[in-house]
């Protein structure tokens, strides 16, 4: 007996241990049938013959990323594009080098008509909304894939919104078809030295127009994303005969330039290196030099910004499903693990502390997911002239503020949910960290939080502040509709009352001008966020069918403070005192204030 004890104490037993500690590794099926708000939401909205289709279609499309594209986005995540600047020959090439998976992943994107889908409008203005189910889905599967993406539909966006001239428009059926083989993607080439924020500023390329009406463009575009695309669309200032150019945002005007012509070689461009990411590794982002390349003027001369804000408010959305769908995926794995992991004594799902912080994310989840479906709706009516003026005000505002918020939210819950895998959750080889560091992207890419917060209140003077008026009469008109689900009552009221304080801010933050609503502007941006998404929520969960989960949604959500604005108004945060306390409070030891240790 003391043997077989002895015995049991050495190797067998600790190999027995070890071999109890493999932990079961998260599996997920079919997204789109795993998805219940993004199938009651399709439910609720699309008219029966459109959900019969589109229901089949994603069904399929959720089994093809399962088998198919998961794991290309994977090979890419595992092969980044490389830079080959010379031959063996010594001739400079400035070839990036990207993998099969990624190029196979193109394919599939035309094949699926993930661009050509919103231009085809198959389903009137339902086809928006289809579309960006489509990108939401495979979003966290696509290897970066979806960065080109984004670009390619906001080129599209801005060609069809000129008209499709004839000179645009082989490029237009290129950007839009559903051949692998005639499929191109576009770029956008904002950022230069200077910075990629004050655009209007920090943009020094400029045009020289020749003799046959074409331009070519010199300047230095700093941070190019999906460098390997097919064309771009990219700003630059006209020079004058003399050479001189206007500076400011009025000098811009918007170009459209191939990247190669017919034979592969470079449009005077020169490659100067790829960026060393902290994410989107998958993607090769570069600094490029123009050093003559052949442009098309495609904006009025000076409407540069405008024209390209077109482009921008489609990435813009692109962002929001970016951000959405990390915070699905994550919290998808999460889930599934916390059936399989047992810790204590039970599976994780069986303790109260761990599924009420995967509840708290599946909300901020929730409320992401509205916010970006009514973004889509709406632009879907937009797009298919069936939109009031208020639906284009409401669109305009909605598309910053939901792109600074579910920014921040992404990067928050993407890291919450790693936490919840422990360790495991830290491992380069369970995918779970390509997910956290592509998300970290989402608040900076496209305009940061304070940029976008700037954007909204360009939205309320740019229409002398209809967009509020709208605003405050959309949500009004959704708790309405809560008001026969006495369960809902508490959130209404609360999202009542959040209202009743903005209006309250801005009335007494109106005379006080530009400073206090900039110093405002990201809980502003915050609060318009939370208001909205708590009607919707709300909304959602008034409906005749909806279930228990709905209505928890709503409720917790609108649990949180709905307008912050209010509360630091009230602490007086955007006095001016307020301000230099802000600087003092940042600088204090500094040497800029003449500090010493
Ligand atoms: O980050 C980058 C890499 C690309 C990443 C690829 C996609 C990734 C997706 C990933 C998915 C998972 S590119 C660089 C990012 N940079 C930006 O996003 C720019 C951020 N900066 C801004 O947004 C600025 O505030 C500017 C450039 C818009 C400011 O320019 P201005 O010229 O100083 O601003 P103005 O004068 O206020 O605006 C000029 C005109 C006005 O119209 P008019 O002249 O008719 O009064 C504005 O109302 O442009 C109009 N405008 C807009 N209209 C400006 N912004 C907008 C807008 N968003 N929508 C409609």
């Amino acid at each position: 007996q003391e043997k077989q004890a002895l015995g049991d104490l050495e190797m067998p037993l600790a190999r027995r241990e070890t071999e109890t500690l493999f932990q079961e590794q998260p599996e997920t099926g079919n997204q789109y049938l795993e998805d219940a708000l993004l199938r009651s939401y399709l439910k609720t909205h699309l008219p029966p013959k459109v959900l019969e289709e589109v229901n089949q279609e994603l069904e399929s499309f959720g089994n093809r990323l399962l088998t198919k594209i998961q794991p290309l986005g994977r090979e890419c995540e595992l092969n980044p594009p490389v830079f080959r600047q010379y031959d063996a020959w010594g001739r400079r090439v400035d070839h990036i080098v990207t993998c099969s998976a990624w190029r196979r992943i193109k394919e599939i994107a035309a094949e699926e008509g993930l661009i050509a889908e919103a231009y085809e409008r198959r389903y009137s203005n339902w086809s928006r909304l289809h579309q960006a189910v489509k990108l939401y889905l495979f979003s966290s599967s696509s290897g970066g894939f979806n960065c080109p993406l984004a670009m390619t539909d906001g080129a599209a966006k801005v060609i069809e919104a000129l008209g499709v001239p004839g000179s645009l428009k082989n490029a237009f059926d290129h950007l839009t078809s559903r051949d692998p083989k005639k499929f191109w993607t576009s770029g956008q080439w904002m950022t230069e030295r200077r910075g990629g924020s004050d655009v209007a500023n920090g943009t020094e390329t400029v045009a020289r127009k020749q003799p046959d009406g074409t331009y070519r463009l010199y300047g230095f575009k700093w941070f190019t994303s999906a460098a390997d695309s097919d064309v771009a669309l990219t700003l630059a200032r006209v020079a004058d005969a003399e050479g001189r150019v206007e500076e400011g945002s009025s000098g811009l005007s918007l170009f459209f330039l191939k990247v190669r012509d017919e034979e592969g070689k470079l449009n005077s461009i020169q490659v100067q290196r790829l960026k060393d990411k902290l994410g989107t590794r998958q993607m090769a982002t570069a600094e490029l030099w123009l050093d003559g390349a052949t442009a098309e003027l495609i904006s009025a001369e000076g409407r540069g910004v405008v024209s390209i804000s077109n482009m921008l408010n489609i990435s813009r959305i692109h962002n929001i499903i970016g951000a959405v769908a990390s915070m699905r995926r994550m919290i998808s794995l999460s889930r599934e693990y916390a059936r399989r992991r047992v810790a204590f004594g039970k599976l994780l799902k069986d303790h109260p502390l761990h599924m009420q912080t995967i509840a708290r994310m599946e909300v901020q989840t929730r409320g992401a997911f509205l916010l970006l479906m009514e973004i889509v709706r709406l632009l879907g009516l937009v797009e298919t002239d069936m939109a009031s003026e208020q639906d284009q005000l409401l669109l305009r505002l909605l598309i910053p503020v939901a792109k600074l918020y579910t920014g921040k939210q992404a990067s928050a819950v993407v890291i919450e949910a790693m936490e919840s895998f422990g360790g495991q959750g830290y491992m380069e080889d369970t995918g779970l960290p390509v997910i956290v560091r592509d998300a970290l992207v989402l608040s900076i890419w496209e305009g940061t939080t304070n940029i976008l917060s700037l954007d909204v209140l360009r939205s309320l003077t740019k229409s002398q502040r209809q967009v509020m008026a709208v605003f405050f009469s959309t949500v009004q008109k959704k708790l309405e509709l809560a008001s026969s689900t006495a369960q809902l009552e508490p959130a209404a009221k609360r999202t009542r009352d959040a209202i009743s304080s903005l209006t309250r801010f801005m009335q007494a933050a109106g005379p006080k001008g530009a400073v206090t609503m900039e110093l405002a502007a990201r809980d502003f941006s915050y609060t318009l966020a939370r208001i909205y998404a708590g009607a919707l929520l709300i909304e959602h969960a008034a409906r005749p069918d909806a279930s228990s989960a709905d209505v928890s949604a709503a409720r917790r959500w609108c649990n949180q403070e709905l307008c912050p604005v209010a509360t630091e108004c009230e602490n007086s945060s955007y006095e001016a005192e307020e301000a230099l306390a802000d600087g003092a409070l940042v600088y204090e030891g500094s040497p800029a204030r003449g500090g010493r240790l």
